[in-house]
């Protein structure tokens, strides 16, 4: 049964996560068909993309599906990881995509939804960056997403105390576009993906390469490069970052010990 359901009208795209049983956690096989869509999209010359959930979710996404976490003594969020190999198709994808908001964003998702071009959300959505809730150490390419979205004490604040943001805070601090009242949402959101689907596709997919590109150009040595990954081994090593994982699935609230 498809977990995402895909459809387009014209120019545009539409991508719905369906798998309301697991609060559309971003599973491999989950993100394997956002990608394989993504792929057809990219074939057909959509030229705006809406990704959403389905109409009345109380949750848009759970985030990364933490059954597929290693419990340790493996990089979590390696290279080949789903959610990286989701952000890297979402943020090369020549157009525009609209995260269209409803319900609570949580962990990988809400940097799925950040690598995202345009954020609109209603004034219920929050969000939750999640690491330190399960001890996970992210990567370096996603901590980039986040910096690229919001200020660098706004990303310690939510990194750090894993606590939701409301959308209208997400708003002011410009981390978001627009929040609008979910009877608006649809038609606010698809008609900025028609305003978008009737400008000219290939200036603006190079425009979106360009800010890519731009955006990621941050000088980071190999010796630095290096010195984040040994901490991060360190961290995904540890006690800590087992007893998350564990803790989630046993449904108990984790007991962390420093180390
Ligand atoms: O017990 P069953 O089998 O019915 O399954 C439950 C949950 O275990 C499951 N589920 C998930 N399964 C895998 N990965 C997830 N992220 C996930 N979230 C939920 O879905 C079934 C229903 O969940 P339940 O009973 O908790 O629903 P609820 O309505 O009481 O609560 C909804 C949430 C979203 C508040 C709650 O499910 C929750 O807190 N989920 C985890 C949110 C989270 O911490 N996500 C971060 C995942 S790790 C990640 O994204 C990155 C690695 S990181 O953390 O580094 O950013």
């Amino acid at each position: 049964m498809a977990l995402v359901e895909v459809r387009t009208d014209g120019d545009i795209g539409t991508l719905v996560l369906d798998n309301g049983r697991k609060h559309n956690a971003l599973s491999h096989a989950l993100v394997d068909e956002l990608i394989a869509a993504l792929a057809d999209f990219r074939q057909r010359e959509i030229r705006a993309v809406v990704l959403r959930a389905q109409p009345g979710v109380k949750v848009w996404s759970a985030g990364h599906d933490v059954g597929e976490l290693p419990e340790g003594r493996r990089d979590p969020l390696g290279w080949d990881d789903p959610l990286r190999e989701l952000v890297r198709a979402i943020e090369t994808h020549p157009a525009p995509i609209i995260a269209m908001i409803e319900g609570t964003v949580w962990g990988g998702a809400v940097e799925t939804v950040l690598a995202c071009d345009i954020v609109i959300a209603t004034p219920e959505t929050t969000f939750a960056v999640t690491p330190a809730r399960l001890g996970v150490p992210y990567n370096v390419s996603g901590m980039m997403t986040f910096m690229s979205a919001a200020s660098l004490r706004v990303v310690k604040e939510l990194a750090f105390t894993a606590a939701p943001i409301g959308a209208e805070r997400a708003e002011r601090v410009g981390m978001i576009n627009h929040v609008v009242p979910l009877s608006d949402l649809e038609t606010f959101s698809y008609d900025m993906a028609r305003t978008i689907a009737a400008n000219a596709p290939l200036s603006i997919a190079v425009m979106k390469e360009q800010l890519r590109v731009l955006a990621g150009a941050k000088p980071v040595s190999p010796r630095g490069f290096e010195k984040v990954q040994g901490l991060r081994r360190v961290v995904y090593d540890s006690h800590d970052y087992a007893e998350g994982i564990r803790a989630f699935k046993e449904k108990r609230a984790p007991r962390y010990l420093g180390k």
